[in-house]
C-alpha cells in the first residue's frame, strides 16, 4: 500500500510538471458538502473513499495525457463529452498556459490496485482529477465514471464564472466479468449505421463491451458478402411485416467495428446456421435442406428451415462467408448460432457444428454459439451462450468451456415489462426493472466458468431506434451493472436511487426510456 500511496503523489505531481501547473492560481474556494459515494455511479464502482471535499471543474480546467496517442485520443474523447454536457470547451494537453488552475491527468501506468485490463484507479483533489490506468480500456472506463460525476447543474454563486463541483476522493475500480454485452438482432428488423452508432455510444456510458449483433435470420441477411452478392440483394430485401429490409456494406460494417472500438466495444458478428436460414437459401436454393422450395418470409415463426448439412458446396459457401466476415472483425470470436434448427436431424446437427467450428477457427476466431451447440464435440476453447437449456449449460461447462449468462426468463430485452407494454413479447413471461436486475450471473454457474452477462435484443415487434430504446432502457443499464459490479454491491433499494438519476443523460442522449413506475425519476442531478 505504501509503494501504492507513493506512486499516486508521483503521477500528481508528474503531471504537474509536465504541465506547469501553476498553483499560485490555486483558489480558495468554499464547497458545499460533498459525497463521492453517494453519486448516482452505475456501474457501481468496486471501492469508494469519499474527502468530503470539491473540485472545481470550469473554463479553468485543463486536460494532461501521458502515454501513449491512444490516451491522447481519450483526452479529447473527455474533452468532447464535457463540452455536450456543460458547454465547457477543455483544453487538452497544452503545455504553458497560465490560465488554468485545476487539471485532469489521465496516465498510464505500469502498477496498479488490480491486474485486470479495464481495472482504473480515479483520485479526485482539490485541484487534480487523476486517472491511473494499466490500458487504454482501463482508462476509458474511468471516463465514464467521471462522466458520471460531473454534475448537471452548476454552481453559479461559488466565483463569478460557472463551476461545476465534483465530490473529491478515490475510487478503485474493476469489473467482475470481462464480458458484459447486449445483443440486436437486426435481421427481423434492420437498423442502420446511424442507429447503431447511437445505441454504441449509450451502452458505452454504462461500462457495457461487447455488442453481438444477430446478422442474418429467416427474415433477412444483413451484411454484404462479396462472394455471395444475392445474399443481400435478394435475401436482405425484406423484414418482418414485409417493409423493405437492408443491410451493411462491407464497409459500414467496418465503419460500425471501428466506431465500436472508439468506445472500447468489441463487436462479435452472428450468422445464424444451421437453422434460421430461410434469407439465405431464397438467395442460394442449393444450401436449403428442408426440401421446400424457399420464399421470402416476413412472418415471425422460427424453427422451420434448415441448411444442407450433407452438402460439401455448403461447407464452400460458409467458408466464404466466415473468413470475409472475420477479415472485418477484430474481435475474437464469431457467433455461429445454432439454435432452434428443428428442422435439422440430430446426428446432422452435430456434424455441421463440428465442421463450422473447424472453418471458426481457421479464421483465428474463437467460436461461440446458443447453447444447444453444446450438445456437439467441440473445443473447450468455443463459448456457449446459455439462453434456455440449463442441461446444454451445464454439459458445456463440463467439457471445461466457458458460458454466458443469457437466460431468457432473465435477460431478454425483448420481453414485455409487464401486460401492457406497447412492445416486445412475452414467452419467457414478462421481465420488470426490479426483475431484471435482482438476480446474479453465479446462480447459473461457478464464477470460474462465467465468460459474462449478454443481454439479447429480438427485434421481432420494433423497428424503430425509439421502441428499441424503450425495451432496451431502463433494462440494459441494470444488465451493466450486474456484468460489472460484485454481488454484495448491488443492492435493488440503492440501485433504483442511482437509476433515478440517469434521466438527464437520457433526455440529452434522446434515449426514449420506459418510465418504470417502480422508479421515482428525477430530472436533474
Ligand atoms: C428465441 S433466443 C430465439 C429467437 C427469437 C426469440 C424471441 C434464441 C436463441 N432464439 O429466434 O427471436 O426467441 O424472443
Amino acid at each position: 500500500m505504501h509503494k501504492y500511496i507513493k506512486r499516486v503523489l508521483f503521477s500528481i505531481i508528474g503531471a504537474c510538471l509536465l504541465m506547469t501547473c501553476n498553483f499560485k492560481n490555486v483558489r480558495k474556494l468554499h464547497f458545499p458538502k460533498t459525497n463521492l459515494a453517494e453519486s448516482p455511479l452505475i456501474p457501481m464502482p468496486l471501492k469508494i473513499d469519499a474527502a468530503f471535499g470539491g473540485f472545481p471543474l470550469d473554463e479553468f480546467t485543463g486536460i494532461q495525457t501521458s502515454g501513449n496517442d491512444g490516451f491522447e485520443r481519450l483526452g479529447t474523447f473527455l474533452m468532447e463529452k464535457i463540452k455536450l454536457k456543460t458547454r465547457l470547451v477543455l483544453k487538452v494537453n497544452q503545455q504553458k498556459n497560465d490560465q488554468i488552475k485545476s487539471f485532469i491527468g489521465i496516465n498510464l501506468v505500469d502498477e496498479l490496485f488490480s491486474e485486470n485490463l479495464e481495472a482504473y484507479e480515479l483520485v479526485i483533489g482539490k485541484d487534480s482529477i487523476i486517472i491511473n490506468a494499466n490500458t487504454a480500456d482501463g482508462a476509458f472506463r474511468a471516463i465514464q465514471t467521471l462522466r458520471q460525476l460531473v454534475p448537471e447543474m452548476s454552481n453559479d454563486t461559488l466565483a463569478v464564472n460557472r463551476i461545476w463541483v465534483i465530490p473529491t476522493g478515490t475510487i478503485f475500480d474493476a469489473p467482475q466479468y470481462e464480458y458484459r454485452a447486449t445483443m440486436l438482432d437486426v435481421a427481423r428488423h434492420f437498423f442502420n449505421v446511424e442507429e447503431l452508432k447511437k445505441y454504441i455510444d449509450v451502452l458505452s456510458y454504462y461500462k457495457i463491451n461487447f455488442l453481438h449483433l444477430h446478422l442474418s435470420d429467416d427474415q433477412g441477411w444483413r451484411i454484404e458478402i462479396k462472394s455471395w452478392p444475392k445474399l443481400t440483394t435478394i435475401g436482405g430485401s425484406t423484414e418482418v411485416g414485409g417493409e423493405a429490409g437492408g443491410f451493411y456494406t462491407q464497409e459500414d460494417y467496418a465503419e460500425i467495428v471501428a466506431f465500436a472500438a472508439q468506445h472500447y466495444m468489441t463487436i462479435i458478428p452472428e450468422i445464424d446456421m444451421p437453422g434460421h436460414t430461410n434469407a439465405a437459401s431464397v438467395a442460394y436454393p442449393f444450401l436449403n435442406g428442408n426440401g421446400k422450395t424457399p420464399k421470402l418470409y416476413t412472418g415471425m415463426r422460427v424453427g422451420f428451415s434448415t441448411f444442407d448439412t450433407r452438402k460439401d458446396s455448403v461447407y464452400t459457401f460458409l467458408d466464404d462467408v466466415i473468413r470475409e466476415i472475420s477479415m472485418l472483425t477484430p474481435g475474437p470470436y464469431f457467433h455461429i448460432g445454432g439454435d432452434e434448427s428443428h428442422v435439422t436431424k440430430k446426428k446432422d446437427y452435430l456434424y455441421f457444428v463440428d465442421r463450422v467450428e473447424k472453418i471458426v477457427q481457421q479464421y483465428g476466431k474463437q467460436m461461440t454459439g446458443w447453447d444447444e451447440v453444446a450438445n456437439a464435440d467441440i473445443d473447450s476453447t468455443s463459448i456457449v451462450q446459455y439462453w434456455s437449456s440449463r442441461a446444454n449449460a451445464n454439459r458445456a461447462i463440463k467439457k471445461g468451456m466457458k458460458i454466458i449468462i443469457s437466460p431468457a426468463h432473465r435477460t431478454y430485452l425483448d420481453m414485455k415489462y409487464d401486460s401492457l407494454s406497447s412492445y416486445g413479447l412475452d414467452w419467457a413471461g414478462h421481465i420488470r426493472t426490479d426483475s431484471a436486475y435482482m438476480w446474479s450471473p453465479e446462480e447459473y454457474g461457478l464464477k470460474e466458468s462465467i465468460l459474462g452477462i449478454e443481454a439479447p435484443l429480438w427485434s421481432e415487434t420494433i423497428s424503430e431506434l425509439a421502441e428499441l430504446h424503450y425495451l432496451a432502457f431502463p433494462r440494459v443499464i441494470g444488465y451493466a451493472e450486474l456484468g460489472w459490479s460484485i454481488q454484495e454491491n448491488r443492492v435493488w433499494e440503492n440501485y433504483k436511487l442511482r437509476l433515478a438519476q440517469q434521466v438527464s443523460f437520457l433526455k440529452r442522449m434522446k434515449v426514449n426510456y420506459y418510465p418504470s413506475p417502480l422508479i421515482t425519476w428525477k430530472t436533474a442531478m
